[in-house]
């Protein structure tokens, strides 16, 4: 049996993730310092699915299927030496790294939450890298990367998995080929971690020769998948505040408690989709596909579609009859770019993608209406500004603003 330490597990992406590998015959064991579930409180809001502690989750994991997943509180950026220990104790054959503060407009809110994200997310990655030399096991790093390291401009070519090769004109004036990372572009804080994790990596790859797959995700939208409906406390978190939600999930707990559909901008901005049931299925790809140790950095895209903001707006508007409205956009963005992105390796590895139209967001729309007592309507708006010219007060315009 294949032995998997998933970081991050108990989050929106890693407990699904979780019980998906135990179903499937990996023996799991999370380690989580429940800083997502201190942030809600920090920020006095929660997720619209009422999410039971970690360890009423682990036992509804075991009564529902006789299976069980060891759990570890340790904050991966802060304590090496726990980490290091149980590495050795549980010797993994792969690490999965979901444990990241993974909001970009949390990351921009101000100075503290800056620096917290750059702490947070290259120390937990750091020492993470650090604990599987140390280990000195052959162990499979699987991180949970971001479409957003390449930015959002494809200039009219497809963006490639990770990789972009180049041609260089030497001072003989011949032509050198060169493949390098692609040229990174964040754009916030968060995004910003990504990029810088991608160099940790790739510097552990060709000094210890770590294997390493980085998943360049797209947004995830969704939220149960079939091991997370078994039991009511095995619910997944379901983020639609103004810094954690991401966009389709927004739109359809806006529409479900009347409250007009947010749209930044003009809605121009295209960006690349993936449901969560297909993300539990590309890391378990990425597990079963590793790479061979001396073989650098594998990267994968795991997105399955793009769409406009606008779009996903007027989709959700059509199911649900919302009204939408055009909000000042609080973050320092493109207003409009055009998508193209490469997923040849997964879908070559099996991937089935799930797309929009596949009925999911009916399904999610109705769990956000089972849920929407519990939605903190003031919470809704999105109120970090990427700079401090745009006034909080500004936000809520309805019309739209160039
Ligand atoms: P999440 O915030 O719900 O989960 C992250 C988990 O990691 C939380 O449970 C948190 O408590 C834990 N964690 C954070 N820092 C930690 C530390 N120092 N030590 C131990 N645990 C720590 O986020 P998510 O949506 O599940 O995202 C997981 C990963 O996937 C992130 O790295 C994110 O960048 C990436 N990702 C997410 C999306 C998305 O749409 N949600 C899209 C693309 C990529
Ligand atoms: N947006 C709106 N209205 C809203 C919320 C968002 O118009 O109510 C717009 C944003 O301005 C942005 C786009 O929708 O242009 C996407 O925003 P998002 O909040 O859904 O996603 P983002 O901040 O990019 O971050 C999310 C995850 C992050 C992950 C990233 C993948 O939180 O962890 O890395 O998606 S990607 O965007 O491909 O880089």
């Amino acid at each position: 049996m294949s032995r998997v330490i998933v970081c991050g597990g108990d989050g929106y992406l890693g407990w699904p993730t979780s019980l998906y590998l135990s179903n499937n015959g990996y023996d799991v064991a999370i380690i989580d310092n429940l800083s997502r579930r201190k942030i809600d409180i920090d920020l006095n809001c929660s997720s619209l699915t009422p999410i039971a502690s970690i360890e009423e989750r682990l036992n509804a994991w075991s009564s529902a299927t006789g299976k069980s997943i060891q759990f570890l509180n340790i904050d991966i950026a802060c304590e090496f030496e726990l980490l290091l220990f149980f590495i050795k104790e549980f010797k993994p054959d792969a690490i999965i790294h979901f444990a990241e503060q993974r909001s970009a407009p949390f990351s921009m809110k101000s100075s503290k939450t800056k620096i917290y994200t750059i702490n947070n997310n290259l120390n937990a990655t750091n020492n993470i890298l650090c604990s599987i030399v140390d280990s000195g096991y052959d162990i499979h790093l699987v991180h949970l990367g971001t479409m957003g390291v390449y930015g959002y401009g494809s200039i009219g070519t497809t963006i490639p998995e990770g990789y972009l090769t180049v041609f260089i004109e030497g001072d003989d004036k011949n032509q050198f080929k060169k493949s390098i990372i692609y040229p990174p572009d964040p754009g916030s804080v968060y995004h910003t971690s990504k990029t810088m994790d991608a160099l940790l990596f790739s510097f552990y790859n060709k000094n210890d020769g770590i294997r390493v797959t980085d998943l360049h995700q797209g947004v995830v939208w969704g939220t149960n998948i079939k091991e997370t409906s078994l039991d009511p406390r095995l619910v997944n978190r379901f983020d639609y505040d103004g810094d954690y939600g991401t966009v389709l999930n927004r739109f359809l707990i806006e529409a479900a408690v009347k409250f007009p559909l947010t749209v930044h901008g003009k809605g121009g901005q295209t960006r690349a989709f993936i449901n969560i049931n297909d993300t539990v299925k590309c890391i378990k790809l990425a597990l079963e596909n590793p790479s061979d140790r001396g073989d650098k950095v594998k990267i994968f895209n795991q997105v399955t579609e793009v769409h406009t903001v606008n779009d996903l707006a007027l989709k959700v508007a059509k199911l649900t009859g919302a009204e939408i409205k055009y909000f000042v956009n609080p973050r320092k963005e493109a207003k409009e770019n055009t998508l193209k992105v490469c997923n040849d390796n997964l879908i070559n590895l099996g991937l089935d993608p799930i797309t929009l139209n596949d009925g999911l967001m009916e399904e999610i729309y109705e769990i956000a209406d089972k849920y929407k007592e519990r939605c903190d309507k003031s919470k809704i708006i999105c109120r970090s500004t990427w700079v401090r010219e745009i006034e909080v007060d500004e936000i809520g315009y309805d019309e739209p603003i160039d």
